[in-house]
């Protein structure tokens, strides 16, 4: 094994058993391409144990997100199967380490992707868009990392949740995008900070996909990146996003 397949184990092993690791870029450095191989690596462990391809994620696609983190390029992951929660259900945090939610936008794909589209074209590949919220959770202790360690770290996916899907041609530009935690508000954006328009975000996914080689077959789901900053989950709460003329996903967390 070379030393990129050791560190997807790593991450995997990490992410399975819910217990932080250092972060691998300080023990041996490591380029943003080897980077999205460690996680090509690390999520076929994953469909090696029948979990299954749904889409790709967007992260840092707003300053309020790449201001928390201290990481300015954009960066894409995979989502699988098994991180679906359905809207209205409930996670444990039993389940992850020291877990954020953060609202978002989701698109359906409609068509195959096989290259580079531009913002004009994107909505002809879009199916439908929805509300969703995004449960990111970092592999590494302090959820301290550098851009080519949450890259290798799948850009820290653990969960989404999805609503309902809408109509296609709901205006995205400027739609207010809250976050309650048992009814208070604890997170307000609009899905202007998503590149300015959160079909940046999808053109960006059909060209970086391209870019590594990652076929986005009609039917996958795109997240567009959060419009605000993540906000630490605790136990007993009934998590609400609401995103002007889209509607509203939650989710339990016991
Ligand atoms: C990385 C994931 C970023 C987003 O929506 O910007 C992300 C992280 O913040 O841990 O998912
Ligand atoms: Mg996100």
């Amino acid at each position: 094994m070379n030393s990129l397949s050791l560190f997807a184990e790593r991450i995997d092993t990490a992410a399975i058993s819910h217990t932080p690791i250092a972060q691998l870029s300080l023990e041996q450095p490591f380029s943003v391409d080897e980077a999205y191989e460690i996680q090509r690596q690390s999520i076929e462990r994953r469909y090696a144990r029948g979990e299954t391809y749904i889409g790709v994620k967007m992260g840092f696609t707003s300053h309020a997100k790449m201001k928390q983190m201290g990481v300015h390029d954009m960066i894409w992951g995979r989502l699988t199967d098994a991180m679906l929660i359905p809207s209205g259900g409930t996670i444990s945090l039993n389940n992850f380490v020291h877990p954020r939610i953060e609202p978002e936008i989701c698109f359906l794909t409609s068509r195959d992707i096989n290259g580079p589209i531009s913002f004009d074209e994107a909505l002809d590949y879009v199916q439908a868009v929805a509300p969703a919220l995004e449960v990111i959770d970092s592999r590494y202790e302090n959820f301290k990392f550098s851009l080519e360690d949450v890259i290798a770290d799948n850009c820290s996916s653990s969960a989404l949740v999805v609503g309902d899907w809408q109509d296609k041609h709901t205006d995205l530009s400027a739609l207010k995008m809250e976050v309650f935690f048992n009814e208070e508000r604890v997170q307000t954006g609009t899905s202007a900070e998503i590149l300015d328009h959160p079909i940046h975000a999808f053109v960006a996914a059909a060209r970086l996909a391209h870019q590594y080689h990652q076929p986005l077959p009609a039917g996958s789901l795109i997240m567009a990146g959060a419009a605000t900053p993540a906000t630490h989950l605790k136990p007993d709460l009934l998590v609400k996003e609401t995103v002007e003329n889209l509607g509203e996903v939650t989710v339990r967390v016991i």
